[in-house]
């Protein structure tokens, strides 16, 4: 059974994408990922410059997902696109490079720069919980402001990828960039969450707050994913579904929520099988059922 998609004339061999920030660190790490089964893989979000990341720990456990503060590391610029061309080179399939910067203007420069390495797609992240100031996709008009400078620079595609986290609503936000000019739509960044060791009686992380994904995440991003279905779907924005998932019956309830594709990130951290796992098992249901990839899209959206 074919299980191929497309996103805006992008064929991906299968929905699942590597989401960002997991093991999208260097070319070599994302052809493993690929080779393991993956439909696409995303580059961690390259940043306008060199940057430390967030002291140690970075990343705590707890009953039901992860909360990471890496605090967006990254090379200098020049090294991460010489990074990206090379991935393009090794990895047989579509490369998304996700980008972030702390102005408008920031994104515009590093995205006109990836742009040019060729990935298949570019993904704005406008939405990393770990940031200093605002975080952008809170806002539709800072949202949108960024994708306007960014737009003709980008020949790709462009991802906009959105935060679970409502001050406006999710759907606001997905109006917004759409009518900037987003292609496409991933949902969701982690939830901003706090872990406190008691007996110290301080918070686990040295950034004190982080971005919650995992399990926990899951039902917030499932409602997410429906709630910018419902705005975006008589524009044909494809979405890209991604929190906690680890299994195919949840990357088939992210695609009837509304989704195209799944993004997976913290499962993959218990090991690159899980691609492979979540593809048979969807193979299975949708055989079982007699149903194609396509018609799950959206399905929960029936009354
Ligand atoms: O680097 C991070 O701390 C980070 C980023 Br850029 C992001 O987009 N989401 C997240 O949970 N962590």
């Amino acid at each position: 059974m074919s299980l191929e998609v497309r996103l805006c004339g992008v064929r991906l061999r299968n929905p699942t994408v590597l989401a960002a920030g997991v093991l999208g660190t260097s070319p070599h790490i994302l052809k493993r990922v690929y080779d393991a089964g993956a439909g696409a893989v995303t580059t961690k979000s390259i940043g306008p410059r060199e940057r430390e990341g967030h002291p140690n720990p970075v990343v705590v456990e707890f009953e039901c997902g992860l909360l990471n503060a890496v605090g967006l590391p990254s090379p200098p610029l020049e090294e991460s696109v010489e990074n990206l061309r090379r991935a393009v080179k090794l990895v047989k399939g579509s490369v998304i490079a996700s980008i972030y910067g702390e102005t408008a203007a920031d994104f515009r420069h590093v995205a006109s720069l990836v742009s040019e390495a060729e990935p298949a797609m570019v993904e704005l992240n406008i939405s990393c919980p770990n940031v200093e100031g605002r975080i952008p996709a809170l806002n539709p008009a800072e949202s949108a402001k960024i994708v306007g400078a960014v737009r003709d620079v980008v020949k790709q595609p462009l991802i906009v990828k959105l935060s679970p986290t409502d001050t406006f609503t999710i759907k606001e936000v997905a109006r917004a960039v759409v009518d900037a000019g987003a292609d496409v739509i991933a949902a969701v960044n982690t939830m901003p969450a706090m872990v406190i060791d008691v007996d110290f009686g301080r918070p686990v992380l040295s950034n004190r707050r982080g971005g919650m994904s995992g399990a926990a995440l899951r039902p917030i991003a499932v409602r997410c994913v429906y709630d910018i279905y419902e705005e975006v779907a008589d524009a044909n924005v494809p979405i890209i579904g991604i929190g906690g998932v680890s299994s195919g019956r949840d990357a088939l309830e992210m695609m009837m929520a509304g989704a195209s594709a799944v993004g997976v990130g913290t499962a993959v951290l218990k090991g690159l099988d899980v691609f492979k796992r979540i593809l048979a098992e969807m193979e299975e249901f949708l055989e079982k059922r007699c149903l194609s990839l396509a018609e799950v899209v959206g399905m929960a959206h029936g009354r």
